[in-house]
């Protein structure tokens, strides 16, 4: 072999070794995003949860950032599979805080509430009034508390300022999520509408999210009933967004 030859060898060896890099460098970024759905809490689409309700659950966001952190060995598809269920984490809770059609309880009543909270104080259905103010899934006494952790059936009534002709029901869950298992809207002359009742697939912070065919009644008050039992330990709710137009 002459050196002419060999080096010509050597630069086809580094060549590959290059283009070898750059495929592995496309796989890293490209693959990233299909190794985020383990992050996003299913979209779940029309679910069974409730074959007779009108109402379609969902665990409505991004799962919390935390839950990315189980995807592949490899940190630096880990460190990126993270980051982009974070942001997308934090572009939905932005886009559902700022949603125009979107209004956050006024007024709330309970069926009962931690250490007989009333008014302003910790954990009274008050706390589940305005916009969400949990920012962990925790025990925070900016979010509504029932008495017990697993006595059962509990409900929290909320009022909104404008009647809508509601659309979608958002719950923010903030501990103990999945234990809702009724959503009623009540009508101008106060009748119940049964939107919602089925098994409630949210997880960790996260919402419930309930969408329906824009009601013919405008809707001005909302009730949410758990059975606290089916999630042991305490069961909280942080805010509950009221959706559609007047
Ligand atoms: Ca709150």
């Amino acid at each position: 072999m002459t050196l002419r030859s060999g080096s010509m060898v050597l630069a086809l060896v580094l060549g590959l070794l290059v283009a070898g890099c750059a495929k592995k460098q496309a796989e890293v970024s490209s693959s990233a995003p299909p190794a985020t759905p383990a992050a996003p809490a299913a979209p779940a689409g029309p679910s069974q949860a409730a074959p007779a309700a009108p109402a379609t659950p969902a665990a409505g966001t991004p799962a919390a950032p935390a839950a990315a952190a189980a995807a592949p060995a490899e940190t630096g598809v880990a460190d990126t599979t993270a980051k982009l269920a974070a942001a997308e984490w934090a572009l939905k809770q932005d886009e559902i805080k700022h949603d125009p059609d979107g209004q956050w309880a006024s007024e709330a009543a309970a069926s009962s509430s931690y250490n007989d909270a009333q008014g302003d104080a910790g954990w009274s259905p008050k706390q589940a009034t305005g916009a969400p103010d949990v920012d962990k899934y925790s025990d925070d006494q900016h979010a509504w508390a029932p008495k017990t952790q697993d006595g059962g059936i509990e409900w929290l009534d909320l009022k909104y300022l404008k009647p809508v002709h509601a659309s979608e029901v958002r719950v923010r869950e903030s501990l103990g999520s999945g234990a809702v298992i009724k959503v009623e809207l009540f009508d101008e002359a106060g009748a119940a509408h049964t939107v919602w009742q089925g098994v409630d697939p949210t997880k960790e912070l996260n919402y419930l999210i309930l969408k329906f065919k824009s009601t013919e009644y405008r809707v001005n008050r909302v009730k949410v009933t758990l059975a606290t039992n089916v999630i042991p330990g305490w069961n909280e709710i942080d805010a509950v967004q009221l959706v559609g137009k007047p």
